[in-house]
């Protein structure tokens, strides 16, 4: 069976999250490096194969996906079904899928908002609504965590790498995670999960990136 390709840009959060998937599902990959800095996700031949031109994007022989949560719950349902990682029950799986959403949504979605300005328009500084706003994300996320190892119960699931992959870029942006003690607890915990210092390493390179460009840190 050929690799799954896979449209992959390390600094971003929703492509690591798909690499970290890949790799805890020990799934055969193809990465394509598509440096968005450079403008490489505008080329037509990106373009005819995701019109929205965001990695990242998978082609599985013939087939085309893109959006990171859809993704991998594919890449379960397709490759390892019923899996610990996304179990067939629904009642699980509604929990995970709600997590999934909570990252998309409401924790990335805050982080998206807060970074755009300074990569897209030169700002230097992150407003405190827009710090608050993570802030409050990470209190709904540590309240998960309460009483439970990872984000959807007993087992690490596709949820907690998502959050992983939103997480450590929060923690490499510099925002201190020690007020949250369940987080910090259960970043501990993914450390030793395939992909973890891959993820990592982008992660780093997205914080470093976007701190060279703040007056003052987070
Ligand atoms: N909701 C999408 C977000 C994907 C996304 O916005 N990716 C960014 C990088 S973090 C991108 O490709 N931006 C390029 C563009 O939108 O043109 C997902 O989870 O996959």
């Amino acid at each position: 069976m050929a690799p799954i390709v896979l449209y992959h840009f390390p600094i971003s959060a929703p492509s690591r999250s798909v690499l970290l998937v890949m790799r805890n599902l020990e799934l055969d990959v193809e990465i394509k490096i598509l440096n968005l800095m450079a403008g490489e996700h505008m080329k037509p031949d990106f373009l005819e194969i995701n019109p929205q031109h965001t990695v990242p994007t998978i082609v599985d022989d013939d087939y085309i996906l893109w959006e990171s949560k859809a993704i991998v719950t594919y890449l379960v349902e397709q490759y390892k079904p019923d899996c610990e990682l996304y179990p067939a029950d629904p009642k699980t799986r509604g929990i995970i899928n709600q997590r999934l959403y909570f990252d998309s949504t409401v924790l990335w979605a805050r982080v998206f908002s807060a970074i755009a300005p300074i990569m897209r328009q030169g700002a230097t500084s992150i407003p405190q609504d827009r710090k608050d706003a993570i802030k409050d994300a990470l209190k709904t996320l540590n309240d998960y965590l309460d009483g439970q190892d990872w984000v959807a119960g007993d087992n690490c699931s596709v949820a907690d790498l998502c959050l992983l992959a939103s997480v450590s870029t929060l923690d490499k942006l510099g925002v201190d995670l020690n007020q949250f003690a369940n987080i910090t607890a259960w970043y501990d915990r993914c450390s030793t999960l395939p992909g973890y210092d891959e993820n990592n390493e982008g992660a780093t390179g997205f914080g470093n990136a976007i701190k060279s460009k703040l007056e003052e840190p987070f």
